[in-house]
């Protein structure tokens, strides 16, 4: 880790707060912003083409001067420092492929699931390398993370977007301070030239255009991480208490059959998907019959964070076909039926 040390600016007291957003150059087109991406029958590939990766923008798109850009790392550290754009990249680099799913609208009730997901490589820096320059205190229990973007969203006005981690989640070699994606440089809207990575969390919390992370000892107060994206915790049985939209739970889509296809009989229908999570997936359970018979898919184990593939030949009798399939995670968890954010995918087919 040495040589990185040398190569990072410490800070001292002539350190003006906030000096790394001049590198902010406009916020284009201004206000909420989403690319929504193709129907799960259309996402065959197995790495997601940034053309087909949905876009997800609270307040506008921030544009970047890559020259000016530089990334500040404070707070309770020992050592806080700046990175520029050159050094970051002459840091050992890693990448990681991870499925990448937004959480949907914090605005409305989580009850539908509307698999605004991808599969994607990274390229950047492991975000513990750049902390074990800095020291961090050992009651620096959270990190925030702020980007360049300013604005508004639903009513609340924002002067950045700002998410925090628990420091475990921090740590681990996943989280990445990334350049890349599928081997590209970051472009506008996907939050270049830098952005946090932070794979088996909901998209939220990979904040684009980064700007600062900082260690703190509680979690981050502005309306990212109060007012929107907390959810209420099932596991609290008085139901009032929340948890903060971080671990994507499992969840499954279904590539083939296409909605609507027709199959004649008598015929084999190949059921396949994919599944993710940020526990790995261990089960797959197909049904054609609506849910009355479930029966096991094959599974692909998973390597990284990427989401996992499950196929599935059914013998299917005559008649309207309603398939679904349903992921259960190493822990035990498992998609509900209906009614809920990650429920079910279902599919409808004729065999005729
Ligand atoms: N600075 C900043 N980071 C952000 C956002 C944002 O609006 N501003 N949107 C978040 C949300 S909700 C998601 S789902 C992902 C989307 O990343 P993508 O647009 O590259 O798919 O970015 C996250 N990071
Ligand atoms: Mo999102």
């Amino acid at each position: 880790m040495a040589e990185n040390c040398q190569s990072v600016q410490f800070l001292d007291e002539t350190h003006v707060p906030d000096s790394e957003r001049r590198a902010l150059v406009a916020v284009q087109p201004q206000g909420f912003f989403i690319r929504h991406p193709p129907k799960p029958h259309d996402l065959e590939e197995n790495l997601t083409d940034e053309a087909c990766l949905f876009q997800t923008i609270h307040m506008g798109a921030a544009i970047v001067d890559p020259v000016r850009w530089k990334l500040v790392i404070d707070g309770l550290v020992e050592r806080p420092f700046v990175i520029d754009f050159q050094q970051l990249r002459q840091m050992p680099c890693k990448k990681i492929v991870s499925f990448h799913e937004c959480y949907g609208s914090p605005l409305v009730a989580p009850t539908k699931n509307v698999w605004r997901i991808g599969n994607v490589e990274w390229t950047g820096v492991v975000f513990r390398d750049l902390l074990e320059i800095a020291r961090p205190h050992p009651e620096a229990h959270f990190v925030w993370s702020d980007g360049l973007d300013s604005g508004a969203f639903g009513g609340v006005a924002a002067d950045r977007y700002r998410k925090d981690l628990p420091i475990d989640k921090a740590l681990s070699p996943e989280v990445l301070v990334a350049y890349e994606m599928n081997g590209k440089p970051l472009g506008k809207e996907r939050g270049g030239p830098v952005r946090l990575v932070v794979p088996g969390w909901f998209g939220t919390n990979s904040t684009k255009w980064l700007c600062r992370l900082s260690l703190q000892d509680r979690r981050a107060q502005g309306p990212f991480t109060t007012i929107f994206y907390n959810e209420l915790d099932p596991e609290d049985t008085t139901g009032l208490r929340k948890r903060p939209v971080w671990k994507v739970q499992p969840n499954a889509m279904i590539v083939r059959p296409r909605p609507g296809e027709t199959f004649l009989c008598p015929c084999d229908v190949d059921v396949w998907g994919r599944a993710w999570g940020a526990e790995e997936i261990v089960r797959v359970e197909v049904t054609v019959d609506g849910g009355d018979t479930w029966e096991e898919a094959n599974l692909l184990p998973r390597e990284m964070f990427e989401w996992q593939l499950f196929t599935l030949r059914v013998i299917s009798p005559r008649g309207r076909r309603v398939i679904q399939a349903r992921a259960t995670d190493r822990l035990g968890a498992q998609q509900a039926l209906r009614q809920s954010r990650n429920h079910v995918p279902t599919v409808e087919t004729q065999v005729e």
